[in-house]
C-alpha cells in the first residue's frame, strides 16, 4: 500500500500526472477539485458555496474540505486498500494535519509527496489554454493569477512541512507529460 500526495501550483500538471500514476500503480484517485466540480454541476449546497470561492480563485474553507475528504475516504474503504493518490489535497497546513489524523486512524500514512515545480508564466499559459478548450470558469488569466497568489500564501508552506518529514520529492514539471512521468516513477521506485 502506498499513499501519494501530488502537489504543485494550479496548472502544474497534478491532474495530468495523476492519470498516469493511476494507470501505472493502480491506486485510488481523489481529486478534491473534481469532487467540488461535481457538486457544482449537481447544484448541491456544498457546490453552491464552493463556486463562490472557486470563481474568485480562493481556496474553499478548510472545514468544508476536510469533512468532504473524510466522507470520500469513508465511502471508498474497499477501493483504497492498495493506496490513494491525493490530488489537490492538502492545500493548507490544517488540511495536511487532518489528513495525517485520518490516515493514522486507518493505520496508514502519507508515503511520498510528488512536488511538480513549474514557473509561474508557464502555469498561466497552461491554465488559459485549458480555459479556452474546456470553458472552465476559473481558468482565465485574472483568476489564474489570483490562484497562484493564493498558492504562494497558503499552499507553498506545505513544501517545507513535507521536506521536514523527508517525504517531498521535487520534480521538474517542465517538459513532455511522459518525460515528467518517468522522473516521478524513478523517484517513487526509490522510496
Ligand atoms: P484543481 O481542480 O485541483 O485545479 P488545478 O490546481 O488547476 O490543477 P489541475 O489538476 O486541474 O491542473 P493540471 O495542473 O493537471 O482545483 C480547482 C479549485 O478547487 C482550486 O482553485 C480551489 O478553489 C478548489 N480546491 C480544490 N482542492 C481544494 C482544497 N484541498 N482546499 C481548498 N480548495 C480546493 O493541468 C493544467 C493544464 O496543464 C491542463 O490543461 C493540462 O493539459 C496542462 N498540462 C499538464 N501537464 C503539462 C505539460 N507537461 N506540458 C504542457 N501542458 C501541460
Amino acid at each position: 500500500m502506498i499513499n501519494i500526495v501530488i502537489f504543485g501550483a494550479p496548472g502544474s500538471g497534478k491532474g495530468t500526472q495523476s492519470d498516469k500514476l493511476i494507470e501505472h500503480y493502480h491506486l485510488f484517485h481523489i481529486s478534491t477539485g473534481d469532487v467540488l466540480r461535481d457538486h457544482m454541476r449537481r447544484g448541491t449546497e456544498l457546490g453552491m458555496v464552493a463556486k463562490e470561492y472557486i470563481d474568485q480563485g480562493q481556496l474553499v474553507p478548510d472545514d468544508l474540505i476536510i469533512d468532504l475528504l473524510a466522507q470520500v475516504l469513508d465511502e471508498n474503504k474497499e477501493n483504497t486498500t492498495q493506496g490513494v493518490i491525493f490530488d489537490g489535497y492538502p492545500r493548507t497546513i490544517p488540511q495536511a494535519e487532518a489528513l495525517e489524523g485520518m490516515l493514522a486512524e486507518r493505520g496508514t500514512q502519507v508515503d511520498a509527496v510528488v512536488g511538480l515545480e513549474v514557473p509561474d508564466e508557464e502555469l498561466i499559459k497552461r491554465i488559459v489554454l485549458r480555459g479556452e478548450q474546456s470553458g472552465r470558469a476559473d481558468d482565465n488569466e485574472d483568476t489564474a493569477r489570483k490562484r497562484i497568489e493564493v498558492y504562494y500564501e497558503q499552499t507553498s508552506p506545505l513544501k517545507a512541512y513535507y521536506q521536514e518529514q523527508g517525504k517531498y520529492l521535487a520534480i521538474n514539471g517542465m517538459g513532455t507529460i511522459d518525460g515528467i512521468f518517468e522522473l516521478i516513477q524513478h523517484e517513487l521506485d526509490n522510496i
